[in-house]
């Protein structure tokens, strides 16, 4: 289902999340010209102008920049294809991926646990994971028999206090793994993050969009 937008004026809405989506998003809206007048770490505020007055930018969780633009309430965002493989992508139009916050989602395992040997032996795995679709999934297709533990942050500590046998989690440069005495096992899919615009705006407000989609589409290209 998608609601009417929230910007009736024309105006665009942009839903970025904190951390190393924005960053990385910045140097995309200069190349569309569009400057964020104010620092999302040091401003409390929730909605930050732009250099263009028809351009703000709503400041949500990562995992909340899909429902925004699938109801409507942003335009378009920037999300993880982790986030949005959760999520499903219904309403949401996904242009281009932007090459940005790369990382992977992998297994990992306690440094002794023996998993190869376990898969093979047909046990029975508790996996901890925040990515519950993406981890059913994949173990599915293999043929694993696991239960998941839904978690919503810190999934290195599942391992360690005997809460779970392995977890699904996104890693980039492993320091949080290799600090938690964890290793990985199995990479399951590379991850980037994607330009995702709401159905219905890009239709009604295709004149706007469609320049600033072009502009990410260019500087994501050159920037990989
Ligand atoms: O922080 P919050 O709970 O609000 O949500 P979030 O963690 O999903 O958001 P954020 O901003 O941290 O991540 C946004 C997107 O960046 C994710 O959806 C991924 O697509 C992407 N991304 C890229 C990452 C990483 N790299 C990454 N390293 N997301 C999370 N991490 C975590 C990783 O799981 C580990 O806990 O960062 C930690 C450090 O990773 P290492 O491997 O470098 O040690
Ligand atoms: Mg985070």
């Amino acid at each position: 289902m998608t609601i009417a937008t929230q910007s009736p004026d024309g105006g665009l809405i942009l839903a970025l999340s904190k951390g190393r989506i924005f960053e990385d998003t910045l140097p995309l809206l200069e190349a569309a010209g569009i400057t964020v007048l104010e620092n999302p770490e040091t401003s409390r505020k929730l909605i930050l102008p732009t250099n263009d007055p028809a351009v703000r930018v709503l400041v949500v969780r990562a995992t909340d920049v899909p429902t925004y633009v699938q109801y409507g309430a942003a335009d378009f965002g920037v999300a993880g294809k982790d986030v949005l493989l959760e999520h499903g992508g219904e309403g949401l139009y996904q242009p281009v991926d932007l090459n940005i916050a790369a990382c992977r989602m992998s297994v990992a395992v306690n440094a002794g646990f023996d998993y190869a040997t376990a898969v093979r032996q047909g046990a029975r795995l508790r996996v901890a994971t925040k990515f519950v679709n993406t981890a059913r999934q994949h173990f599915a297709a293999k043929g694993v028999h696991v239960d998941l533990i839904k978690l919503y942050g810190s999934m290195e500590l599942a391992p360690l206090v005997g809460l779970s046998d392995a977890i699904v989690d996104v890693v980039s440069t492993g320091n949080t793994l290799r600090a938690n005495n964890l290793v990985e096992v199995e990479k399951i899919m590379d991850i980037s993050s994607r330009l995702v615009v709401n159905q219905a705006a890009l239709k009604l407000k295709r004149a706007r969009l469609q320049p600033i989609i072009e502009a990410f589409e260019r500087a994501s290209r050159t920037q990989s």
